[in-house]
């Protein structure tokens, strides 16, 4: 983009403009997982983005779409002579493009894209079958996992131990989530009606907002009052509508199964960092 001006008034509308692009264009945000080998072998793909809003946690979405390569199948699919192209499909088989004013995926042919599934759906409804409980307690919950320096050499390497961010690890978990030397756990317990909170009690109230639980009620449907910093009403504990957050700093990443192994066949793993959040990688495990 380039501007030309003669005076203050071109100068200005050339910035306004600019500024616009800027906008329109983070409105539209993506980062997609495709390695080489993925273009190259007919497989998924896994697209991240997020639409900046007013509210304090920006809207992600992780998509799953469907990769089609030219040199897989060896078919000239766009007939221009070469099997070098590849294609992004929906679950109905279109092609899909982002749209440049909106950001929505679409379809080429006009239309929302039909993703084979989206992350943030699955982990905050219930009704679908890939839905994953923020619940520790429940046979479908989600799996979680970060590193803590277990060997207490205060480095993070190979030998330390890769352990389930959950309440029940709580204890070893709290020295890793920056709670001292800030007024953080003070103005969440007045934020929740609390006098004080003991560092632990405030590091478990963040593991569940991790595992998606509506703690802060930013869906408002709690009439219940919130007496006990240890049991969240179900109203606090239900998992949030908007689990994933932004994924601008995160970076998705996608592990195919190796084909050898029957095991492995049903399990893909994608990996987010939370660093905006809380410094820490965290890592997701779901069914296929
Ligand atoms: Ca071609
Ligand atoms: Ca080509
Ligand atoms: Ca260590
Ligand atoms: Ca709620």
């Amino acid at each position: 983009m380039f501007f030309s001006t003669n005076n203050a008034t071109e100068l200005a509308n050339a910035l306004i403009a600019a500024l616009s692009d800027i906008i329109r264009r983070s409105t539209g945000f993506t980062s997609t997982a495709q390695s080489s080998l993925q273009v190259t072998a007919q497989g998924d793909s896994v697209i991240g983005r997020f639409l900046p809003t007013n509210l304090p946690i920006w809207d992600g979405q992780l998509y799953k779409f469907i990769l089609y390569s030219e040199f897989n199948s060896g078919v000239d699919i766009n007939s221009d002579g070469d099997t070098k192209d590849a294609y992004v499909f929906d679950k109905d088989g279109d092609e899909i493009e982002q749209d440049p004013t909106t950001g929505a995926i679409v379809k080429k042919e006009g239309g929302l894209a039909n993703p084979v599934w989206e992350a943030g759906e699955c982990l905050s409804n219930p009704s679908l079958s890939c839905y994953r409980s923020p619940n520790e307690d429940q046979s479908n919950k989600r799996n979680i996992y970060t590193v803590i320096d277990s060997d207490s050499n205060a480095k993070f390497n190979i030998n330390d131990q890769v352990i389930e961010f959950t309440l029940l690890n709580a204890t070893l978990l709290q020295d890793y989530l920056g709670l001292e030397g800030n007024s953080f756990c003070s103005q969440l317990a007045t934020t929740l009606g609390f006098t004080s909170l003991t560092k632990l009690q405030c590091a478990k109230l963040i593991i569940r907002f991790v595992r998606g639980q509506d703690i802060l009620d930013w869906n408002g449907n709690c009439v219940e009052i919130f007496a006990d910093p240890d049991n969240p009403p179900a109203c606090r504990s239900e998992p949030r509508d908007n689990i994933l957050g932004d994924i601008f700093h995160a970076q998705p990443i996608q592990i195919e199964p190796s084909r050898l192994s029957h095991q492995l066949r049903r399990i893909y793993v994608v990996r987010l960092y939370l660093i905006n959040v809380y410094g820490h990688c965290i890592q997701r495990v779901m069914p296929r």
